[in-house]
């Protein structure tokens, strides 16, 4: 990927694609193509092809996907299945098809069986049952990874698939009802401190652990990986997360003490756990080369800082 290298960024408003943008653009590259979902509808194959046909990208990050928290999952399978595999299908079809030199797409850690052995390991996909909470979108993306797999084995493509862990950071999507657990506990404690409110309430039992890598290393890693590597280099998949975890409840007490709430933590039981642990093995990635630079306490403060810039 040289630096007049035309690139497309597919979901360059989301939170991952942005955040790739911004990493691209601090290096240099600014033959970049973007489309708003306005203006290109990716689960059109027609349009897609019409996209690719005209611009003919060199380059493709496939940040475009449809994502949310752990209620949003459950109570909209269907749409998080169907719409993610159109967009995947019709992207990956259309870079074949136009000949692009290289394309990365991004999966996630729910692709791995609920009860895989911590931390997850890379060849640990499809060896157990999905974690009913997100399925439809893990298989969703399972089929995303073996789009490329098999593309890249029948049609000599150059297609590779990131694993990401929990992910957060700017532009994330604050809405309680349908976000992950970081954009809403910064927000439930940033409004239960300014409105002065002595209870907050928190999904679950808080005994879940998960992952968190701020968004800016995600951009990063991807940008790395696809400057450095191709498909062959890199095996089926790489995770990219921190190798470090933490509970809900330490979550919540830290996220508290960064947004400065001093009120007393509830949690509601009747609200889903989902997976008990989800933790990635990145060796894989280290070996790449490439490793998290934000500590957790940096990334959460320099969100919430944002996030009360942006109100
Ligand atoms: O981030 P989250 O929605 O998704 O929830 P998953 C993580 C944990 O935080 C769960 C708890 O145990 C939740 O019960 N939690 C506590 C909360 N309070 C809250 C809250 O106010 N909001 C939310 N959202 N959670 C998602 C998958 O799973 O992870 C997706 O559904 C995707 O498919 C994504 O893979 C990365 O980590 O459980």
């Amino acid at each position: 990927m040289d630096i007049q290298s035309k690139i497309y960024i597919a979901g360059h408003r989301g939170m991952v694609g942005s955040a790739i943008k911004r990493n691209l653009e601090s290096r240099g590259y600014q033959n970049l193509v973007c489309r708003t979902h306005s203006e290109l509808d990716l689960t059109n194959q027609q349009a897609v092809n019409e996209f690719f046909k005209t611009e003919k990208p060199e380059y493709v990050f496939l940040a475009a996907a449809k994502v949310g928290g752990i209620l949003a999952n459950s109570t909209y399978p269907a749409e998080f299945i169907y719409q993610n595999l159109l967009i995947e299908a019709n992207i990956i079809h259309a870079a074949y098809i136009h000949n692009i030199k290289k394309l990365l797409f991004l999966g996630s850690s729910c692709i791995y069986p609920k009860f895989a052995p911590q931390p997850m390991k890379e060849e640990y996909l499809l060896t157990g049952d999905l974690e009913v909470t997100n399925e439809a979108y893990a298989i969703a993306k399972i089929a995303g990874i073996r789009l490329c797999k098999h593309y890249n084995q029948q049609y000599n493509t150059n297609f590779m698939s990131v694993m990401p862990t929990n992910l957060y950071g700017q532009n994330d999507n604050f809405n309680l009802e349908s976000s992950h657990v970081m954009p809403a506990l910064i927000r439930k404690f940033h409004e239960a401190k300014i409105n002065n409110i002595s209870e907050i309430v928190i999904w679950g039992t808080g005994s879940p652990k998960r992952e968190f890598l701020h968004v800016d290393d995600m951009a990063d890693a991807c940008v790395h990986l696809m400057m450095n590597y191709n498909a062959s280099d890199i095996g089926e998949f790489v995770n990219v997360g921190t190798g470090k975890d933490i509970t809900i409840k330490e979550l919540a007490e830290l996220v508290g003490d960064i947004v400065d709430y001093d009120g007393k933590i509830i949690y509601d039981a009747s609200k889903p756990d989902g997976t008990p642990r989800k933790l990635l093995d990145v060796s894989r990635l280290n070996v790449l080369g490439w490793k998290a630079k934000i500590s957790l306490k940096d990334g959460i403060k320099q969100t919430y800082e944002w996030y009360t810039d942006s109100k």
